[in-house]
């Protein structure tokens, strides 16, 4: 039987990212060096991922190694595997993370670009082998290279975004950004340890079939909520809720949907942050094709005041989001 060899050829990103650094005047050579340092990182933590499991077998009975350490968990270890990257990379002068209290200055008072990250977002699914993912956000610092960092470099709109993406953890491991000019998808070939083209220039269906909601706390819903959720009901669409923002977004990007954390009675702001959850996803949402709002207000346009902001985050394909939106101007 002659079977031919399949070799995983196609455009690598770093590739990708060099071509388009030539074919778009945005990119100085920082930002593009910045997109392969938040890659080779997402590898590194993709590795963590994977062999998860092992760690805890591998590791001693109780909470700490041989060293005497605290055992990290994942999340914390892909922080630090991020800010560690990001810092020696040169490119960023400022690191917001879910994981950290206040802003990491990387002591690169040169650096162009402050990054918010969540390093690990799904956080109840890490134990339990379901996809998680990463989500970070670019922007250009506003002050004078070389200067402290400022509050108004932090303190940004999603619109001054110069790159979001995000990593998903799944069933295979893929890298989704845009710098503004479309998006574009790239999967993990792990013999090779390189991301691979795979899903050039993806557009969200502007509408769907899917929305994904956590119903569990519906009893905490506003009316406007439950009637959407009727809404939903009523046409038949499916419930898919894998409780990963990352993986059901992805999932709705490529299927078509709508993912929504709402203000509920005890979070009136809804659980998700502004800096580093919604505003990476709206961003990508948009140059897709699809929409996000917090019901009211277009995502990348709230005016972040605090580091962990929060906000409802309405997103996925553009009429969805759009009805879902009238149902919550509507109001009870
Ligand atoms: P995390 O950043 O602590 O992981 O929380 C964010 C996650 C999202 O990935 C997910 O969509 C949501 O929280 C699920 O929350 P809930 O369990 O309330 O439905
Ligand atoms: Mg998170």
């Amino acid at each position: 039987m002659s079977e031919k060899l399949s070799l995983p050829i196609g455009t690598t990103l770093s590739r990708f990212i060099r071509e388009r650094q030539e074919q778009f005047t945005y990119a100085s050579g920082e930002l593009s060096q910045l997109l392969r340092d938040i890659s080779v990182a997402a590898k590194v933590v993709n590795r963590e991922v994977n062999r998860a499991g092992l760690t805890n077998i591998l590791g001693k009975h109780g909470a700490q190694n041989v060293q005497g350490e605290e055992q990290q968990k994942l999340d914390v270890i892909a922080n630090n595997l991020f800010i560690k990257s990001l810092s020696n990379g040169g490119e960023v002068c400022a690191i917001i993370s879910e994981e950290d209290e206040n802003i990491t200055d990387t002591q690169n008072p040169h650096g162009k670009y402050v990054i918010a990250m969540d390093p690990l977002d799904g956080s109840s699914n890490i134990d339990v082998n379901v996809s998680i993912g990463t989500i970070f956000s670019i922007y250009r610092r506003q002050s004078p290279v070389g200067s402290p960092v400022q509050e108004s470099d932090i303190f940004q709109k999603g619109t001054e975004q110069v790159g979001a993406g995000y990593t998903l953890y799944g069933s295979s491991t893929m890298l989704v950004y845009t710098t503004g000019h479309g998006v574009n998808g790239f999967t993990l070939e792990p013999s090779l340890g390189e991301f691979l083209l795979s899903h050039p220039d993806m557009k969200i269906p502007t509408k769907g079939k899917i929305f994904s909601i956590n119903e569990g706390s519906a009893v905490d819903f506003g009316q406007a909520v439950k009637n959407y959720v009727s809404d939903c009901k009523k046409n038949k669409f499916k419930g898919r809720y894998i409780g990963s923002l990352v993986a059901d977004f992805h999932r709705n990007l490529l299927k078509g949907g709508i993912y929504v954390y709402p203000s509920t009675k005890s979070a009136p702001n809804g659980k998700l942050r502004l800096l580093y959850e919604c505003n990476a996803l709206a961003f990508i949402a948009e140059q897709a094709g699809g929409k996000s709002s917090n019901g009211i207000q277009r995502t990348l346009e709230i005016e972040p005041t605090e580091l962990h902001q929060r906000c409802p985050l309405y997103i996925g394909s553009k009429e969805m989001v759009e009805r879902a939106e009238s149902f919550i101007m509507a109001g009870e």
